[in-house]
């Protein structure tokens, strides 16, 4: 195995779902901080690595790969010793593809970091109730998603658990997922939350996450 290193910080909800990846392969990686609250991917250098400027980044024995979801399909192809967290059955994969592509565009791009990153690098603190609207069409649709099964892309915990995974316990903050409404969601929140390497991969960056968005005290627009 060659040496991997993932660049990020762990209030951000993409480098969670690396980090939740790496731990359920088990395969051991350096990381790097690379603060966005400092500009720190701007440096030259990360520049050189990543022109995109985000985090997650991986690197692999010098091979740079960046986009989470990218990343983790990458990680669960190369690490996996079989291949339960991203099928090689086209239509199992596919399913597993149609997850991550909804996170990468409506989910987290379109959801999540349009409401957290005007709060955190804009200095605005109100968020326009359509927006609150939008976390629930995507609960509505998660909810579907989930249908009979436990996992998000099926009966096996895939790669698209830990993508949504990270997305949604951000969501909550903004809206809380009912039981009453969502008792599929919560359930399946509770199930992630039991994970041996849950707590470390994504729950303490979920609550830096959530200190952060909280300190900025904002407030709720009613239309
Ligand atoms: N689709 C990307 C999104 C990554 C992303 O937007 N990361 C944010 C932090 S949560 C970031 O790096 N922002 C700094 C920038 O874009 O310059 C992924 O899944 O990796």
């Amino acid at each position: 195995m060659g040496k991997l290193t993932l660049y990020g910080f762990d209030a951000s909800p993409p480098v969670r779902a690396v980090k939740l990846t790496l731990a359920a392969l088990q395969v051991p990686f350096e990381y790097v901080i690379v603060n966005p609250l400092k500009k720190e991917q701007l440096s030259e250098e990360y520049l050189k690595k990543n022109p995109q400027h985000t985090i997650p980044l991986l690197e692999d024995d010098g091979k740079c790969i960046w986009d989470s979801h990218a990343i983790i399909c990458y990680l669960a192809s190369k690490y996996g010793k079989d291949d339960t967290m991203y099928p090689k059955d086209f239509y199992r994969r596919g399913i597993v593809d149609q997850r991550l592509h909804y996170d990468s565009s409506t989910m987290f791009t379109g959801t999540l970091l349009s409401i957290t990153k005007p709060l955190i690098f804009s200095g605005v603190t109100s968020i326009v109730k359509s927006k609150i609207d939008a976390v629930a069409e995507v609960y509505d649709l998660v909810e579907i998603f989930l249908g009979d099964n436990d996992y998000i892309a099926g009966t096996e915990l895939t790669i698209a658990d830990f993508s949504f995974v990270t997305t949604m316990c951000c969501l909550k903050i903004f809206l809380e997922p009912q039981p009453n409404k969502y008792p599929k969601i919560v359930a399946w929140l509770e199930r992630l939350k039991k994970l041996p390497y849950y707590e470390e991969a994504n729950g303490n960056g979920a609550a830096q996450l959530e200190t952060l968005l909280k300190s900025k005290n904002f407030t709720i627009e009613s239309n």
